[in-house]
C-alpha cells in the first residue's frame, strides 16, 4: 500500500501527455502586455486578502466568529488571478473556503486598478467592502447578507458574486444554472464555480459538468486543487495526480496551471473565458495551490500528522506574497518604499475593517459592536418573497367564469405551460425526454414542444444537474420549468433542492429571488414498486423554503400554475397520474387567471364530518362521499388542500369547517412516517380543541416500501374500501359518544 502521507506535490504539474490537457504559464511575452496598473493593483490584492485572512485568525478576533474560519492564506493567488481575468459582470460562486475569491472579486469591482494606487487608501466604496466582508464572517448585520450567511456564505450580485456554498460541489450545477442565462441572453460573461480537490469525485460535480457541457455554456470549472480534502490527500482521495485530466471525459479543454502565480491563473482564465463565451463551452481549471494552515484555524496541518513541516516549507518557499512584489521591482514598475506602501494600505484598510466591526469591552476584551449584533426577533424574516409579485393581480375561482369547456388535467396542464412560453420569453423547460415522445413522459409538453421548441430542453439523466441548473437560471431572473419525472428521483437532487434552493433567499438574507417550479408526479398505484410509486409531498414539506401545491382539476392546475410560475418563492408542482385524468371545465379564453397560494378549496359541502385531503385522494374521497350520502345519509364536507407546506396550508378554511362538522378525518395516499397528517392534526387539536367532538383521525398507506404484487400494492396503499370503512367508523364513532 503507498503511504499516501508521504506524498509530497510541490511540482504543479505530473501529467503527461492528455487529450485536452494545457499546461498554462506565464512567460515574459505574457507579463510584459500587462498593464503596470494591473500588475500593482495584483500584488495589492494579494496583500489585502492575505493580512485580512491573517487578523481573522488572530486570537481575539477568531473568538469573535461564530463559526468555523476556512483561512485562504496559500491560495491568494488563484483568486486574485482570476479576479484580474474577469469583468465584473462575470459570475462567481465558490465553496466554505472563498473569503479569498469573494474578496478579490468584490475588490476588482469596488477598487479597481487605478493610476495611483495608494489613492484606494482614501475610498469609502472599498472600506465598505472590507468592512462588509469581516462584518458578514463575524454574523453581523453591517455584513453583505447581515450575518445570515457568515463566512461560508458569501453574496453580493453587485461585483459578481452570486454565492458561495458550503456543501461540497454544490455551486457547481447552480454555475450552470447562472451560465446558462448569460448563454440564453448573450450577455458574453461566463459563471465560474471554483472548487476543491475534494469535489472531484461527488455526484453535483460530475452532474453539473455534463449539464454545462450538454448546452455548451460559458462557464469555467475551477479546481483549486490544494492536495487535501480536510487531512486526505488528493491522491489518496482519486488516484491521479493531476485532476484536470478528467476534462477529457466530459469532452472539454482541461487547463493546468501554478496556483502560486497570480498571472499563470490569469492567463488560463483569460483563456478558459475565449473559449467559453466563443460558443465553445464549458473548460476546467486545475490550479496547483495550497492552503498553509489546517482546514480551518490556523494550526499548521503538519500539526495534525497528515503531511510534513517539509512539505509546507516547500511550499512557503513559492509564496506569492514573496514572488510578487520581488518581480515588481526587479521589472522597475515599484521600489521597496511603494511595496512597503501598499503592504501597510492594506494593513491600514484590514484594521479599519476590524475598527469597525469590533469595541473594547470593560475588561479591555474585543468584542463584536453591540449595534451590529442582529435583532435576534427578526430570525425567521426572509424565507418567503414579501408576495409583492402578486399585487393587482386577480385572482379567480369558478364563478368568474361563464363560458367553459371541459378538458382532462393534462391537457389544461399543457395549454398552461405553454401560455408561460409565449407570454414569457424566458421561460424554458428542462427535464428527461420532456422534447420527445410528442410532449414528454407524459404528454406535459405536448404543445411546448411544437410552438417552442428551443426553450423545451431534454436533460441528461443527471436531476442534480437539471435541478441546479434551474437554481441558477432562476436566480438569474429566468423562469424555468424543471420536470422529474418520476418524484421518487428528487433524492437524487436532495442536496439542490434543500439544501439550495430551499436555504437560498433566507441565506442570502432576502438578497435574491427564487421564481423555480418544479413539475413531478407520483406514480403511486401502477405497479412500478418500491423506487417509483413514492409520495415525495412530506418531504418537501420538511424543509422551509418550497411552497408545495397539489392541484386536482383543470381549473385549478391552470390557476395554481400560474401563481407557482408568478412566485418569487421555489414551488413543487405536484401531480399524480390518477389526476392527470380528471376532466373538468376551465375558461375558453383565459389562460391567465391565478389561484392564490395557501388557499384550500371545499369541492364539497357538508355538516357531519370534515374530510381534509389532497393530490388523488380528493376525486376519491368525493365519490365516497356522494355514495355515504345516498346510503347511508352522511353529510361530509370535503377540504381538498391546494397548498401542502407548512406555512401555505389554509387553516382559516379547515378550522371553520371543524367549527360546522367538529370531526376531521384526514386521508392521505402517503405512508404514515411521511404523511402531513400528524402536524395538521396537531394544530386543529390545538387551535380548535373545544369544537372537535372527538379526536382528528387519520387514514394513510402503510409505513412500507410499495411492493409490485397486486394484491399486496392493494394491501399496502389506502384503499377506497378503507376510506368507506374510516369515514363510517369516524362517523359512529360520534354517535355513539354522543348517545
Ligand atoms: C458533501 C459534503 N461532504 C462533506 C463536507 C464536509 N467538508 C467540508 S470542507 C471538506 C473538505 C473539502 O476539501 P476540498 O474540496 O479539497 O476543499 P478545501 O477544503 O481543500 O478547500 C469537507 C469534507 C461538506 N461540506 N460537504
Amino acid at each position: 500500500m503507498t503511504n499516501h502521507n508521504q506524498v509530497s506535490n510541490t511540482d504543479f504539474f505530473t501529467g503527461n501527455d492528455y487529450p485536452n490537457i494545457t499546461k498554462i504559464q506565464s512567460d515574459s511575452a505574457y507579463w510584459e502586455n500587462q498593464g503596470a496598473d494591473q500588475l500593482v493593483w495584483g500584488y495589492f490584492c494579494l496583500e489585502l486578502i492575505r493580512q485580512f485572512e491573517q487578523k481573522l485568525l488572530e486570537r481575539d478576533i477568531e473568538r469573535i466568529v461564530h463559526g468555523p474560519i476556512h483561512s485562504s492564506v496559500g491560495q491568494e493567488a488563484v483568486a486574485v488571478g482570476t479576479a484580474m481575468a474577469l469583468s465584473s459582470e462575470d459570475k462567481i460562486t465558490s465553496t466554505h473556503r472563498a473569503h479569498h475569491h469573494f474578496l478579490a472579486k468584490a475588490v476588482a469591482h469596488y477598487g479597481p486598478p487605478s493610476k495611483d494606487i495608494l489613492s484606494l487608501a482614501d475610498s469609502e466604496i472599498l472600506k465598505e467592502c472590507v468592512r462588509r466582508t469581516m462584518a458578514e464572517i463575524m454574523g453581523l448585520n453591517a455584513g453583505w447578507v447581515a450575518g445570515r450567511g457568515g463566512s461560508m456564505h458569501l453574496f453580493d450580485d453587485a461585483s459578481g458574486n452570486i454565492g458561495t456554498q458550503a456543501i461540497v460541489a454544490g455551486n457547481v450545477p447552480y454555475a450552470s444554472g447562472i451560465a446558462f442565462a448569460e448563454k440564453f441572453r448573450g450577455t458574453g460573461n461566463v459563471a465560474l464555480a471554483f472548487f476543491g480537490d475534494g469535489a472531484v469525485s461527488i455526484g453535483p460535480y460530475h452532474e453539473g459538468i455534463c449539464i454545462s457541457k450538454v448546452y455548451q455554456l460559458p462557464t469555467i470549472f475551477f479546481i483549486e486543487n490544494n492536495l487535501y480534502g480536510v487531512s486526505t490527500n488528493v491522491r489518496e482521495a482519486t488516484s491521479l495526480g493531476d485532476l484536470a485530466i478528467r476534462a477529457a471525459g466530459y469532452n472539454i479543454p482541461g487547463l493546468i496551471v501554478d496556483g502560486m502565480n497570480p498571472l499563470a491563473v490569469k492567463r488560463a482564465v483569460e483563456l478558459a473565458k475565449a473559449h467559453a463565451v466563443a460558443g465553445n463551452g464549458p473548460v476546467m481549471i486545475e490550479a496547483k495551490t495550497y492552503r498553509y494552515f489546517h482546514q480551518s484555524g490556523g494550526m499548521p496541518g503538519s500539526a495534525f500528522g497528515y503531511r510534513t513541516k517539509k512539505e509546507e516549507e516547500a511550499w512557503a518557499a513559492r509564496d506569492p506574497l514573496n514572488t510578487a512584489p520581488r518581480a515588481l521591482v526587479r521589472h522597475g514598475l515599484l521600489g521597496q518604499h511603494d511595496v512597503d506602501a501598499i503592504h501597510k494600505m492594506a494593513s491600514d484598510l484590514v484594521a479599519d475593517a476590524v475598527e469597525f466591526c469590533t469595541e473594547m469591552d470593560e475588561n479591555e476584551k474585543r468584542q463584536a459592536r453591540p449595534d451590529l449584533v442582529p435583532d435576534p426577533s427578526i430570525a425567521s424574516t426572509c424565507l418567503w418573497s414579501d408576495g409583492y409579485e402578486f399585487e393587482g393581480i386577480s385572482f379567480r375561482d369558478h364563478s368568474h367564469f361563464t363560458e367553459t369547456r371541459n378538458v382532462k388535467v393534462v391537457t389544461a396542464k399543457s395549454k398552461v405551460i405553454a401560455r408561460w412560453m409565449e407570454t414569457d420569453p424566458e421561460t424554458f423547460v428542462a427535464g428527461e425526454d420532456v422534447a420527445n415522445l410528442k410532449g414528454g413522459p407524459y404528454g406535459a409538453t405536448r404543445d411546448a414542444v411544437k410552438q417552442f421548441p428551443d426553450r423545451v430542453l431534454n436533460a441528461p439523466i443527471a436531476e442534480g444537474g437539471f435541478v441546479g441548473l434551474g437554481h441558477g437560471a432562476a436566480v438569474s431572473g429566468m423562469r424555468p420549468i424543471i420536470e422529474i419525472m418520476f418524484c421518487d428521483f428528487a433524492l437524487i437532487a436532495a442536496d439542490e433542492l434543500f439544501n439550495q434552493v430551499a436555504t437560498c433567499r433566507y441565506m442570502y438574507n432576502g438578497r435574491v429571488d427564487v421564481p423555480l417550479v418544479v413539475r413531478s408526479r407520483c406514480s403511486a398505484g401502477r405497479g412500478y414498486g418500491a423506487q417509483h410509486s413514492g409520495d415525495t409531498v412530506g418531504l418537501f414539506a420538511l424543509f422551509p423554503g418550497w411552497r408545495i401545491v397539489a392541484p386536482t382539476t383543470p381549473f385549478d392546475y391552470i390557476g395554481l400554475f400560474n401563481s407557482a410560475m408568478r412566485s418569487l418563492d421555489p414551488v413543487l408542482v405536484m401531480e399524480h397520474h390518477e389526476v392527470d385524468l380528471i376532466e373538468g371545465p376551465v375558461p375558453v379564453d383565459d389562460l391567465d387567471y391565478c389561484i392564490p397560494l395557501g388557499s384550500a378549496a371545499i369541492p364539497r359541502s357538508g355538516t357531519d364530518l370534515t374530510i381534509v385531503a389532497y393530490l388523488s385522494m380528493v376525486p376519491r374521497v368525493l365519490r365516497i362521499a356522494e355514495e355515504l350520502a345516498s346510503e347511508e345519509g352522511i353529510d361530509i364536507e370535503v377540504i381538498d388542500l391546494r397548498s401542502l407546506d407548512h406555512d401555505s396550508l389554509d387553516f382559516d378554511t379547515v378550522l371553520s369547517s371543524v367549527k360546522k362538522t367538529g370531526q376531521v378525518l384526514i386521508v392521505e395516499q402517503a405512508m404514515e412516517t411521511q404523511s402531513l397528517g400528524p402536524f395538521i392534526a396537531t394544530q386543529i387539536h390545538e387551535r380548535a380543541q373545544d369544537q372537535l367532538k372527538q379526536p382528528v383521525r387519520r387514514l394513510h398507506s402503510l409505513s412500507v416500501p410499495i411492493p409490485v404484487s397486486l394484491v399486496q400494492e392493494r394491501t399496502v396503499l389506502i384503499s377506497d374500501e378503507k376510506i368507506r370503512e374510516g369515514i363510517l367508523q369516524t362517523v359512529k364513532r360520534t354517535a355513539s359518544i354522543s348517545t
